[in-house]
């Protein structure tokens, strides 16, 4: 077992996933702005830091990934990076530098960062990091995603991940096909197929350690704006039938996100890709707003009010939890 496959399996095995707290400024000051908090630096720190010390997570979040600025920060004479290493979880990083034009095809994007990596990557694994994310995004519509999108994302994809692995850090390869337009699930099967497979034809060009990579996909759904939904049955199966056909055996796990989901539908959705898990791959989440939305909504009320907060968030991560050994229930959402 390789050094980067024992890290891959300590952030997915036991019932445990990954938080993705790795909202950018933007992001984050959105979110905060809904929530009609005001976006400072000590507010991001106060809610991020009652997420890591709550009590799940010793038992339910294997890795957080981080943005730049919150792995630089501390809070009473603790490093962020310190927090969460006590609670038994691996430290992770945003590495790209975001979704911008892609020239030739203008209404799509290409992710940004592959200059200077090798040199931030280095400092983040002195800072603790030992596992990075970079986030490829796709939308469908009648022309998209174009071949030009899906070969150049996987392209950078396959570049920023060898770069990570040759500093000793797991890669998360997350290309995020976006649920918004009209589109079935039968196109979202299709496309997130087609950009799957290209990843991995990259990847392996690259020489990755398949062993020690994690797969960040979506599931696969219907677009937000098809009023015709197929089941939470029929997403659990076509997204086994997709991952098992164009994911090498050889990758160790598999974290969802949530994209814009409910937190119970994506908990209701995960939990029944486990429970038909046909495939050797480890199936469970990198949920940022699925496992943050309550969280932040009952903060938002009182940010002084961290032990409340932390309930809110604890619940929801041993939902997730459960839901990655398929043992979730609707029932147990309503106890809790
Ligand atoms: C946490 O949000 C991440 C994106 O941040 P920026 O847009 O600010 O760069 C995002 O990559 C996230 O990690 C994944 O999409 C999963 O988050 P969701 O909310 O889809 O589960």
């Amino acid at each position: 077992m390789t050094e980067l496959n024992k890290i891959s399996l300590k952030i997915l095995s036991d019932g445990k996933g990954i938080l993705a707290a790795d909202e950018s400024t933007g992001t984050m000051t959105k979110r905060l702005e809904s929530v009609k908090v005001p976006s400072n630096e000590e507010n991001r720190l106060l809610f991020r830091k009652t997420l890591f010390s709550s009590e799940s997570m010793k038992n339910c979040i294997g890795g957080v990934i981080l943005y730049d600025e919150t792995i630089k920060q501390s809070s009473e004479s603790k490093t962020i990076p310190e927090i969460i290493n006590a609670s038994g979880a691996v430290v992770g990083i945003k590495v790209d530098t975001g979704a911008k034009t892609l020239a030739g095809s203008p209404e799509e994007k290409i992710t940004e960062g592959l200059d200077g990596l090798r040199e931030r990557l280095k400092k983040y694994y002195e800072l603790g990091a030992r596992f990075t994310k970079w986030r490829g995004v796709y939308t469908i519509s009648e022309n998209y995603p174009s071949k030009l999108s899906i070969h150049s994302n996987a392209h950078a994809l396959a570049r920023y991940a060898k770069l990570v692995q040759e500093c000793e850090m797991v890669p998360i390869v997350e290309p995020e096909v976006l649920m918004d337009g009209k589109h079935s699930a039968k196109t979202c099967f299709e496309k997130t197929s087609e950009v799957i497979k290209k990843c991995f034809e990259e990847l392996m060009l690259h020489k990755i350690d398949l062993s020690g990579l994690i797969l960040k996909p979506n599931m696969i759904l219907d677009g937000t704006n098809t009023t015709k939904k197929i089941s939470n049955e029929e997403v659990a199966d076509l997204t086994l039938k997709c991952l098992k056909e164009s994911v090498p055996q050889e990758v160790p796990g598999i974290t969802f996100l949530s994209g814009g989901q409910s937190e119970i539908e994506a908990t209701e959705n995960l939990n029944l890709i486990n429970k038909k898990n046909n495939t050797n791959f480890i199936m469970t989440y990198s949920y940022g707003r699925a496992l943050q939305q309550s969280a932040l909504k009952y903060w938002s009320k009182d940010i002084k009010n961290i032990a409340g907060t932390q309930k809110i968030f604890d619940h929801r991560a041993n939902m997730c939890s459960l839901a990655s050994q398929g043992k979730w229930s609707k029932e147990l959402e309503i106890q809790g």
